[in-house]
């Protein structure tokens, strides 16, 4: 597999993940600061839009952190990291793999454009009920499906380790404490340490 990621984005998600996994892969860094590294054909056959992350495995190609989270996990059943077809906890999962990517994320740009909000109309409803629901899905925790890390604590986990870097989690002991439990993790770690090198 080949992860093409740039530091200080959202391929780190993609990092996590796969350093979760544990399955050899290369990691390509691309500076999508730079336009020419941007039009690097090799990296644009596998994410259109030239956005990291992109994943290349074999003849699949996958250019969202999202999509990449969830085929890894389904892919590499061994590593445990997603609940298997048909398993009482399959559904939640895939509610939460998503939420990051639909909710979180369009209901933060919304709020810090100032946007108009319509949260009838607007499938991530608004800020202020994408962080409720949030916390509401990891009031028994430790992770969203409870005793058990998933593919959706990577997206959710990020997601909250980025608020959090922004300074929109300070009232939100609940979500930090979430975000402090996935900063512990030795593959969380590894992630970051690659970003520093
Ligand atoms: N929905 C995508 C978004 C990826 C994305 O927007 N990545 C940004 C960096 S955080 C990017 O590559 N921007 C470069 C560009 O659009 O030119 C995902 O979650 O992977």
């Amino acid at each position: 597999m080949k992860l093409y990621w740039c530091p200080k984005t959202r391929a780190l998600r993609a990092l996590w993940m796969l350093e979760e996994l544990g399955e050899p892969y290369e990691r390509v860094r691309i500076d999508i600061r730079d336009p020419a590294a941007k039009a690097n054909p090799a990296f644009r056959a596998v994410s259109p839009m030239g956005k990291v992350p992109a994943l290349e495995d074999g003849a699949t190609r996958l250019w969202d952190s999202g999509a990449i989270c969830a085929y890894l996990a389904d892919q590499y059943p061994r590593s445990g990291l997603a609940p298997a077809i048909g398993a009482a906890d399959r559904g939640r999962y895939l509610q939460w793999l998503l939420y990051t990517n639909s909710v979180i994320e369009p209901a933060m740009a919304e709020k810090f454009s100032k946007a108009p909000v319509s949260a009838l109309a607007h499938g991530w409803g608004s800020y202020e009920q994408m962080l409720e629901v949030l916390r509401a899905g990891l009031a028994e925790g430790p992770w969203i499906l409870g005793a058990r890390f998933s593919a959706a604590d990577v997206m959710l986990g990020m997601a909250c380790h980025f608020m959090q870097q922004f300074k929109l989690l300070d009232a939100e002991p609940q979500l930090t404490g979430y975000a402090d439990r996935c900063r512990t993790r030795p593959a969380f770690q590894r992630a970051l340490a690659f970003e520093e090198s």
